[in-house]
């Protein structure tokens, strides 16, 4: 996997990784369903050693399910490694977790003396203190807008056997990768400052004309649609009249599409899918 992170942030984190590893039983990293690979971090798996990994992929809800499915089998697939959807939705696949972990280590989780031990990784904003509140049963991690402010580690007590590990420093800020970037800034994982919403809303057009052009046709009741991702926002730009000297804002019609977008209510849809390819891969 080529991705070029920001050396020194990416030095932070792996120290910061390779430090809290030996004092966990496994890793459980929440992916965002509609790009798990581009939300994951690609040094957790050489660094996790013979941890096993539990793959979270959240949000479910906004996900394409067929393609969440394909993501579930092909984790499945690597070493020691097991994968799960879960939405908010309905929380009840959220709460199966230290059971499916406890499947993993049969040799930690029967008593107290030798609890697990599980750290939970991702990306900002992809459902971890969701989750945490899920698994713990009441609101103890705030949700949404958080200050970027660093916290302690805390060990969050599940049960007497089962402990969350929730470090900070280990978020990595996302990579220079253009697709990469383009799609975390489309789901809402990077802050929107970091990208025009003209561009953003550009490349999820583009996007949704390849693969998904009936969700664009339906939400915003086209009867037929443009060649170009340009075209396209200029004809929703003028459809939703929002115009400026004499042109559609482009814009602001981006930050429309890409709000609705984030929101699902264009409907469900993935960003990637697992390529075949990566199964002959070692
Ligand atoms: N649609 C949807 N939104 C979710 C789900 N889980 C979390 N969110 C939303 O995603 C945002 C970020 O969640 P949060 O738990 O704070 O993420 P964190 O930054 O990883 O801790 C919040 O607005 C949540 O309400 C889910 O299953 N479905
Ligand atoms: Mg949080």
């Amino acid at each position: 996997m080529l991705i070029n992170w920001y050396p020194g942030h990416m030095n932070k984190a792996r120290k910061k990784i390779k430090e809290v590893m030996p004092a966990v039983d496994v890793v459980i990293e929440v992916l965002d369903a509609r790009l798990p690979y581009s939300s994951s971090n690609p040094m957790i798996e050489s660094l996790r050693g013979s941890k096993p990994y539990l793959k979270v992929l959240s949000k479910s809800d906004l996900a394409d399910p067929a393609i969440t499915k394909q993501w579930q089998a092909y984790f499945r697939e690597q070493r020691d490694t097991d994968a799960l959807a879960i939405t908010t939705e309905n929380r009840s696949t959220a709460k199966t977790i230290p059971a499916r972990i406890q499947k993993m280590l049969p040799n930690r989780g029967q008593s107290f003396i030798k609890p697990i031990r599980a750290l939970i990784m991702g990306i900002p904003n992809v459902g971890k203190s969701t989750l945490i509140n899920t698994l713990v049963g009441k609101k103890i991690a705030s949700v949404g807008n958080e200050p970027a402010v660093t916290k302690a580690q805390q060990k969050i007590h599940i049960s007497d056997t089962f402990y969350l590990i929730d470090s900070p420093g280990m978020t990595w800020p996302g990579a220079t990768n253009h697709m990469i970037n383009y799609r975390l800034a489309a789901s809402g994982a990077i802050r929107d400052t970091a990208l025009e919403y003209d561009d953003v809303g550009l490349f999820a057009v583009d996007y949704l004309l390849q693969r998904y052009p009936e969700l664009i046709t339906k939400r915003y009741q086209l009867k037929a649609l443009p060649q170009s991702a340009h075209e396209v926002l200029e004809l929703l730009g003028k459809k939703q009249g929002y115009m400026q000297n004499g042109r559609p804002d482009l814009k602001r019609t981006g930050e429309m599409l890409i709000r609705e977008l984030r929101a699902g209510k264009l409907g469900r849809l993935s960003f990637e899918e697992p390529l075949l390819s990566y199964r002959f891969r070692d």
